[in-house]
């Protein structure tokens, strides 16, 4: 199958995120499953053999990785930030390049979206103001209404900033492509964005320009560990998951992307709509966002084959990160271009477990069998 091949939909066909050569433009998305070792949070060999499973998508975007044990808000989350950590995300690394994939550590820090017993100390979670989220999290007692945070103070922002920083040293370290800050789903970086979860009056709070800084600041310091051509950010502009609400998404976000483009990043990741839900959940103009930023953009959210082929072929994105369709195919670039029937995602083995609906979803050739 070539580039040139008229019966080959673009989807299959191969293209670059900045500095990242992928050989289609089929993108896992990044998904929390809760299956790191207990204990120390380090990836494991169960692991390994998952993302080695799905290491024929064009691009695999990790699970949210914690860049700090603060940076944490559910249990069995993978980090980034021990020696154990690191070792364990080189083997995946290694396994999906050995399989000729390219894979991209998503870097995640839950600001309020935590518990105590998940924080350094049994301390309150930490946030741009000290505003409860009305959501749970998980803990290893099961279901947990997030504690109260505390503002972070002026002064305690920079080391935040270095915790990316560090965290994107180690994936370095671990062999990643390349990484996608997780500035979606209301965790850290998009509270500060947000005038609901960021009443601050500093130079990070209030006006849109204000309210932008921290995510800016975090994407220039690991630009400078990670070439700007190998680090990207997912939003999702009208999502209200974890509670994450705004005046004006449109404003917020035109504003927000125009800074993005400035700054020469690879990619934006756009969760479009809101998971799980409707991809029109509320109205939102995705395009003034593709047209405004110059590099890639990858959209998600409850692409069908279809939808997908479409959406490339109209040039509405340059890829597509389809996620718990990934969970259930882990040959999903193969069944996608053979119009192949999918095997249905069991949402009860999404979070924690063992291998049990995590590495025994079976690829085609092992269903003929
Ligand atoms: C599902 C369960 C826990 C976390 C996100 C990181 O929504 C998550 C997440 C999803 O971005």
């Amino acid at each position: 199958m070539s580039h040139s091949d008229p019966s080959v939909p673009a989807l299959f066909t191969p293209f670059r995120i900045g500095d990242i050569a992928i050989r289609n433009r089929i993108v896992m998305a990044p998904l929390t499953r809760n299956r790191a070792t207990h204990g120390n949070d380090a990836p494991n060999a169960l692991n390994v053999e998952y993302y080695r499973q799905r290491a024929s998508a064009g691009l695999i975007i990790t699970e949210g990785t914690q860049v700090s044990q603060q940076g944490q808000g559910y249990v069995w989350t993978p980090g980034m930030y021990t020696p154990e950590q690191i070792a364990g995300w080189k083997a995946i690394t290694d396994a999906v390049h050995a399989e000729g994939g390219k894979i991209v550590a998503q870097l995640w820090h839950v600001g309020r979206v935590s518990h105590v017993s998940l924080q350094p100390g049994g301390q309150a979670p930490v946030a741009p103001s000290a505003r409860v989220a009305n959501t749970k999290t998980y803990i290893a007692s099961g279901f947990a209404a997030v504690s109260p945070p505390r503002a972070l103070t002026l002064d305690e922002i920079p080391a935040i900033i270095g915790e990316f920083v560090s965290a994107a040293e180690n994936a370095k370290a671990a062999g990643f492509d390349g990484i996608e800050l997780h500035g979606a789903h209301g965790y850290l970086i998009d509270q500060f964005l947000r005038d609901d979860s960021n009443t601050r009056s500093d130079a990070y709070g209030g006006s849109i320009e204000n309210r932008v800084r921290f995510a800016l600041e975090v994407v220039d310091a690991v630009s400078k560990v990670f070439s700007k051509g190998r680090v990207g950010i997912r939003i999702s502009p009208v999502s209200p998951a974890n509670d994450a609400r705004d005046s004006d998404p449109q404003a917020l976000f035109m504003h927000l992307v125009t800074k993005l483009s400035e700054a020469s990043i690879a990619f934006i990741h756009v969760v479009e709509g809101a998971t799980r839900e409707a991809r029109d959940y509320l109205p939102f103009d995705y395009g003034a966002l593709r047209k405004t930023f110059k590099g890639a953009y990858i959209a998600n959210n409850g692409f069908t084959r279809e939808l997908a082929i479409e959406t490339i072929e109209n040039g509405s994105a340059d890829a597509i990160a389809f996620g718990r369709l990934f969970i259930a195919n882990p040959d999903l670039v193969e069944r996608l271009r053979r119009n192949a029937p999918l095997n249905t995602p069991v949402v009860e083995t999404f979070y924690g477990g063992d291998a049990t609906g995590y590495t025994d979803y079976p690829a085609l050739a092992e269903q003929a069998a």
